[in-house]
């Protein structure tokens, strides 16, 4: 199967960046010159690199034993826990193909990525952060009776223990992935009705892991501390966690990204850099002359997911006594670093240049006509780390990629003559909630289920801490009485959305203002006084 057309795969094949190395040499590699060498802290358990290789050889063997076959999906919702590894590189071993889920997804969310995907298992955690995924996981199975079976990491309840799947022995897939194939599925952060799904190769992403460590200078003496959920893309692969197996370093797992735990396990693994969103990073670097941890030991601090403001980028580096840079990604593929050698203004005030030579950017208006170097415009891209569409949503890939097979970013950026990219704003229909995104038309989706709501349009609020909070426009059906806005809340919240999608503010209206033709104009929504 290849993901991209041939002549394109061809020409990334010639250029030296896709390899034909499958993503878990990323960890083999090494257990085989230095498997003694640490691979990954989770609390007081250190494993090498030889023990996550095994391990990862233990758990493809398990799967496929369990009648999972290549190809086949399964939806993978674990935490910031070493068994995160295991279960993501014996799954591609095995070529399962495994659905990122986020910690913070919902029945709605992962009743759909396993109807959808056609999932033959759901990967979960007995408990985290004070929430029984196996209840959750019993509602899905409900939701969705084709979904195989549930596996679970720790007291497994009704369902399968993780632990079985262990112990089916080491041997070697018959039918082994090959690098061009489908390696797992990313989630996209979405301006649609339902998330999409995101079919990243071992080829373009082992490419930009690769390319991301070269950049950030990561050498086997790093030490990554993996603070935001370890499925999302950034922490993954920009360098991330992949970045640094790659470079034969560390990788430290927060089990969550309050300043107290992070800061503590910086001074006590000596890490030395991490990768953070915006109110994040502010909250660390807040919390930091206080907190009395010898942080001596960073010397990297990437900040990217969401716009981080010249102003917060100043204090950033001196407050925690390292170097900042800035990181503007998205699952979808294209990355851009501010480098080490750039110009201190270019690190504050820009988010950064693409990862390859490659990459091709065009910036464009709203007629997909290129502006003059310089303006401001709609973010196109395609190259060799950038999907070429959605899986199996032909319809959507015909408005969210240009004929010629460019992502529509929905980003509204421009270029300055270094070419780095500034991001001005946004043209898609999301919110931005300190690096979480929130489709609006999901939420609204479920709003219109309430039997008091005529109409609801949900746009970005600017909120001081977290850039953007959401807030909930709604047109009350004549009638039927008014519910309270916490009462909308909760019925979000009972729809089964993760939290953060549940609207932080809900106001009232008779009616929304319009655009030109008649539409909603969420513009002006924005804009609408308090
Ligand atoms: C990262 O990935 P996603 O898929 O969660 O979100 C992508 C979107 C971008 O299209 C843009 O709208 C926004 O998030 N974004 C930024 C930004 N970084 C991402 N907006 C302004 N400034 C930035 N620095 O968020 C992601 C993936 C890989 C690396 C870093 C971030």
């Amino acid at each position: 199967m290849t993901l991209w057309p041939e002549e394109f795969a061809d020409r990334y094949r010639a250029a030296g960046h896709w390899t034909g190395e499958t993503l878990d040499t990323v960890i083999r590699r090494h257990a085989g010159t230095h498997p003694g060498r640490i691979a990954v802290t989770d609390g007081d358990r250190h494993w090498s690199y030889a023990e996550l290789d095994r391990r990862a050889d233990a758990l493809a063997a398990g799967l496929l034993a369990r009648g999972l076959r290549k190809g086949d999906r399964v939806v993978l919702q674990l935490p910031n826990v070493a068994e995160f590894f295991e279960v993501f590189f014996g799954a591609l071993r095995a070529g399962v193909v495994p659905v990122m889920a986020l910690p913070a997804h919902r029945r709605a969310e992962i009743s759909y990525f396993c109807e959808f995907a056609e999932a033959r298992a759901l990967i979960v955690a007995d408990r985290h952060a004070g929430f029984d995924h196996r209840e959750l996981a019993l509602e899905v199975t409900r939701a969705v009776p084709a979904l195989g079976e549930v596996i679970v990491l720790g007291d497994p309840g009704p369902f399968t223990p993780l632990e079985e799947l262990r112990q089916a022995g080491s041997t070697p897939p018959a039918d082994p992935p090959t690098a061009d194939g489908l390696a797992f599925l990313q989630l996209s952060g979405g301006s649609t009705g339902l998330p999409k799904l995101i079919p990243r190769s071992h080829d373009d992403y082992l490419y930009s892991v690769r390319e991301s460590a070269v950049i950030c200078g990561l050498t086997p003496r790093s030490v990554y501390l993996c603070a935001l959920p370890a499925a999302h893309n950034f922490p993954l692969s920009s360098p991330g966690t992949l970045g640094t197996f790659h470079a034969g370093g560390r990788v430290v797992l927060a089990p969550d990204p309050s300043p107290a735990t992070a800061l503590a396990l910086i001074e006590r693994e000596r890490v030395t850099l991490t990768g953070l969103v915006p109110p994040l990073a502010l909250a660390w670097a807040q919390a930091a002359p206080a907190a009395g941890r010898d942080l001596s030991s960073l010397e990297l601090l990437q900040v990217g997911g969401a716009k981080l403001s010249e102003e917060a980028a100043r204090r950033l580096g001196p407050a925690l006594g390292c170097r900042l840079q800035q990181v503007f990604g998205m699952a979808e593929g294209l990355v851009n670093y501010t480098r080490a050698d750039d110009p201190e203004e270019t690190v504050l005030t820009t988010q950064g240049r693409p990862i390859s030579p490659d990459d091709e950017v065009r910036i464009v208006d709203d007629e997909d006509q290129d502006l003059p170097e310089g303006a401001t415009g709609h973010l196109l891209t395609r190259g060799p780390y950038t999907v070429r569409g959605y899986w199996r949503a032909p319809e959507h890939n015909a408005v969210a990629f240009t004929a010629d097979g460019f992502y529509r970013t929905g980003d509204v950026v421009r270029r300055t003559p270094t070419g780095h990219l500034v991001v001005e704003g946004r043209a898609k229909d999301q919110i931005n909630r300190g690096g979480e995104k929130v489709a609006a038309e999901e939420v609204e989706n479920v709003l219109l289920r309430h039997p008091a709501v005529h109409d609801v349009s949900v746009v970005a609020t600017p909120d001081e801490y977290l850039g953007e909070r959401s807030c909930a426009y709604v047109i009350l059906r004549p009638g039927a009485g008014r519910p309270r806005p916490a009462d909308l809340k909760s019925f979000v919240r009972a729809g089964g959305l993760a939290d953060y999608k549940v609207p932080d503010r809900v106001e009232f209206v008779t009616a929304f203002p319009q655009t030109g033709i008649g539409k909603v104009s969420k513009k002006d929504l924005r804009s609408a006084p308090r």
